[in-house]
């Protein structure tokens, strides 16, 4: 089996989106010095907008979409043992994502791509930003497919097994990616690009809003699954002990993956174009994927007590203090979940109706999102980087005292500033804004937050360019030590035996969520071409 082809798939897959994240990384340390209203001397509104852009661009959109990518291939073709199906396809893949990347980059980097990383109209880019967003998506779906095929082959050339865990996850967050991205493909394809080419004079916000609440809530899902991953497979086996139930973290990923496209009207709430009971019904879908992650949450800390315990921890939490902390995969699963409880925390409020009022459009919500994506999601980025790296490169990893140091001060970066930005958040500070003057008592008392998070962005942006030297260093350094470690996956505690199809292959749900699909989006689409809402006729006016 050629081995190397994944290695350099995923390699290179890796180098892309660590390199956007960083560049990403500094955007953001400007953007809290700009944001702070503390420096008069940065303050300007439209390179913040060009800024913080880009920065939504990079982080959500490059470094996910290259690193899950990166990440598959690799995963796939060693734990199928087989080499990655059509090499060529897959690097055309690569071609046309960064392509897409590069296409995209101009305007944003120039500023005529200011639209933020939602780009909701009527807010306008140049089209070479719609259509560089355009390839890196079709760039993904090469890579949707070579996943799913290498599955179901693999599937036909085994009958009757059990796929590997870390390869049902794979392919699970395939078809979810399929799934979610035919939303904002619809928007992008038939409102956003026929506008910015003067095809069309105007189009429906509502309709465009509508088509990109399809895409958004699963997208979060698309960057976490990763996560949860290595939570499953790798974590309990760095911890010296077993996952708890394999078939729990099968039947998670599942829910995940079906409840997380009909649920998208959370991020509407607070929009017109959707009636009251739509939203309710999508509020009630997004409290059941909450689900997935306590089972997640329960499995994985159910299997880290189990290594505790092996490891010679007594009593009700003595196991904590035994389990290797020392280790990066185990203590970024545990930097993780810390972080998830509080991001998940003001996810539950987000989702609450009522409650959503208070902090729609506030800082409370980047405040959200840093702490679960940047924090809970991407420390297990790292995480899978540290593990991976010395593996795709056969040299130790440059120093992994530094590893550590870089995971708990990536924590600790986090947590100082998105404390602050909930505590804003409540107090009313807006977000998507570069500066607010109101030069009254309220923004007196923003101001102490305001210095907390630039101190929070500084702790992450050192943190940030330590991982990115790390792994820099573990590649190219002078080292001529011979790494021979391999990819290890944890087994469950109770082997796997005679799993009902349902958990091991995804027609059925398929199936199940073309129906949920149907009936939470179908007539809310359809309304714009049936309905006279508000004189619009369809895509545009
Ligand atoms: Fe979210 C907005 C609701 C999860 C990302 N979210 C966003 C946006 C982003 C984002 C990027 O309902 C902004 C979009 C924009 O720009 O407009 N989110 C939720 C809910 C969840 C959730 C209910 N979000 C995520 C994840 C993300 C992400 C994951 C990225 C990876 N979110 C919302 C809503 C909005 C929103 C509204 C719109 C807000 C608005 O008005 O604009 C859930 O999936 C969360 C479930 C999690 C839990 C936590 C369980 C805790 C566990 C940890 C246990 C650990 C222990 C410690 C005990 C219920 C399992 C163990 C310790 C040891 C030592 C072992
Ligand atoms: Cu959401």
């Amino acid at each position: 089996m050629n081995d190397s082809t994944a290695k350099n798939l995923a390699l290179s897959h890796m180098w892309v989106a660590f390199s956007a994240f960083i560049l990403a990384c500094f955007m953001g340390e400007y953007q809290v010095l700009e944001r702070s209203g503390l420096f008069d001397s940065l303050s300007s509104p439209s390179v913040y907008f060009a800024s913080v852009s880009t920065h939504g661009v990079l982080m959500a959109f490059v470094l996910t979409t290259f690193f899950i990518m990166g990440f598959g291939y690799y995963t796939a073709s060693h734990s199928l043992k087989v080499p990655v199906w059509n090499p060529k396809l897959a690097w055309t893949g690569f071609a046309i994502a960064l392509s897409g990347v590069v296409m995209a980059a101009i305007p944003l980097l120039s500023g005529l791509a200011s639209v933020l990383y939602t780009f909701y109209p009527p807010v306008q880019a140049h089209v070479a930003f719609y259509m560089g967003a355009t390839l890196l998506v079709i760039g993904s779906w090469v890579w949707c497919v070579i996943m799913v095929v290498m599955f179901y082959q693999w599937k036909k050339a085994n009958p009757g097994q059990t796929v590997p865990l870390v390869m049902f996850a794979t392919t699970a967050n395939a078809l979810l990616w399929l799934w979610t991205s035919v939303g904002v493909a619809l928007e992008v394809l038939f409102q956003l690009i026929p506008w910015a080419l003067g095809w069309m004079d105007t189009l429906d916000p509502g309709l465009a809003r509508t088509l990109f609440a399809w895409t958004l809530h699963p997208i979060v899902y698309f960057w976490l699954i990763p996560a949860y991953t290595a939570f499953y497979v790798f974590a309990p086996k760095q911890a010296g002990a077993y996952l708890f139930s394999e078939e729990a973290a099968r039947m998670a990923l599942i829910v995940l993956v079906v409840f997380s496209l009909p649920i998208g009207f959370h991020h509407l709430y607070m929009d017109p174009e959707q009636a009251k009971g739509w939203k309710l019904l999508h509020g009630l879908g997004t409290f059941i994927v909450t689900l997935p992650t306590l089972v997640t949450g329960f499995t994985v800390i159910a299997s880290l007590e189990i290594a505790g315990r092996l490891r010679g921890g007594k009593g009700l939490f003595g196991w904590i203090g035994t389990l290797p902390w020392g280790n990066s995969m185990v203590l970024s699963v545990i930097l993780s979940l810390l972080m998830l409880i509080f991001g998940g925390f003001g996810g539950i409020v987000n989702a609450s109706y009522a409650m959503n009022t208070m902090i729609h459009n506030t800082a409370w919500v980047p405040g959200h999102f840093h702490l679960i994506f940047a924090g809970t999601t991407i420390i297990m980025y790292f995480a899978i980087a540290y593990y991976l790296w010395p593996i795709l490169v056969k040299k130790p990893l440059f120093s992994k005292s530094l590893a550590l140091v870089q995971l708990w001060t990536w924590f600790i970066g986090m947590s100082i500033m998105t404390t602050p930005w909930h505590v804003l958040g409540l107090l009313g500070q807006p977000r998507r804004i570069s500066s607010v003057q109101y030069n009254n008592l309220l923004t007196l008392s923003w101001e102490p937050y305001e210095l907390l998070m630039i101190l929070g962005g500084l702790v992450l942006l050192g943190s940030a360019c330590l991982f990115f030297y790390l792994l820099v260093k573990t590649q190219f350094g002078a080292s001529t030590e011979v790494f021979e470690g391999e990819v290890e996956y944890a087994e469950p505690l109770h082997a796997v035996k005679d799993l009902p199809e349902y958990l091991n292959d995804f027609k059925l749900w398929n199936k199940a969520i073309a129906v949920l699909m149907t009936i939470s989006f179908g007539i809310p689409i359809l309304q714009f071409f049936f309905m006279d809402t508000y004189g619009s006729s369809g895509w545009g006016y």
